[in-house]
């Protein structure tokens, strides 16, 4: 059974649609973000960078940061079809792919999102939440020319890179901007959107908001 260590709006929705896309066994474990869960000795113990996702395998052993997390279940859930498996002609552009949209995506997603961390002062905050919000916008151009399929990442079709993408985009505070210039995403979004893996981990991760 894997585990999967998450919370509410974080990177945990790639893991969790690929879990349920896979039909594996697998439960949930929150780690309350807000009470500071994620910098106790408890999670440390699960994932010494204290960060979430992390994943817990079958074999006990427990990973972290998300790019690990869909190459490993990529690979051990082959059945799914998630990734193109090692010997595969498609598998070093997804890893590529992989790569870029874990850390030039997500990492500019968190430097938007908390400024703060990046920045000495109010002033400096500013500037730095501007910069990425503009490394953002050039982030998703350069997505939107990468799409080779229709309406997929992949022209192969269906994959982990399609899912990974629309989290990306589920973390955007303004969707009709994001959009309106970029149908390829557009329709990768509505693809992934209607699949009921991933309905079943938006569901999960956007709880507390719908709550409100
Ligand atoms: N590179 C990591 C990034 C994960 C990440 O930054 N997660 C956020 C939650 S969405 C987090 O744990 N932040 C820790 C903190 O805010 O202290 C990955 O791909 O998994």
């Amino acid at each position: 059974m894997y585990i999967l260590h998450w919370e509410y709006m974080a990177g945990s929705i790639i893991a969790q649609a690929m879990l349920e896309e896979s039909g594996a066994n697998y439960r949930l474990h929150h780690v309350d973000m807000e009470a500071g869960e994620h910098k106790l000795k408890e999670y440390r113990s699960v994932n010494p960078a204290g960060r979430v996702p992390a994943l817990g395998l079958p074999d006990g052993t427990t990973i972290g940061e998300t790019a690990a997390i869909v190459t490993v279940l990529g690979e051990q859930l082959p059945e799914a079809n998630l990734a193109p498996q090692p010997g595969d002609p498609d598998r070093a552009g997804f890893l590529f792919w992989l790569s870029v949209m874990a850390t030039s995506g997500y990492l500019t997603v968190s430097r938007k999102a908390h400024p703060e961390r990046y920045a000495v002062d109010a002033d400096a905050t500013k500037q730095v939440e501007a910069k990425a919000a503009s490394e953002l916008d050039a982030f998703f151009d350069i997505m939107e020319r990468a799409v080779s399929g229709s309406p997929f990442f992949l022209a192969r079709g269906f994959t982990a890179l399609d899912i990974y993408l629309t989290m990306l985009t589920e973390w955007s505070d303004d969707k009709d901007a994001l959009f309106s210039t970029r149908p390829a995403l557009a329709a990768v979004r509505r693809a992934v959107a209607q699949r009921p893996a991933y309905r079943t981990a938006i569901n999960t991760h956007l709880l507390p908001r719908q709550a409100a």
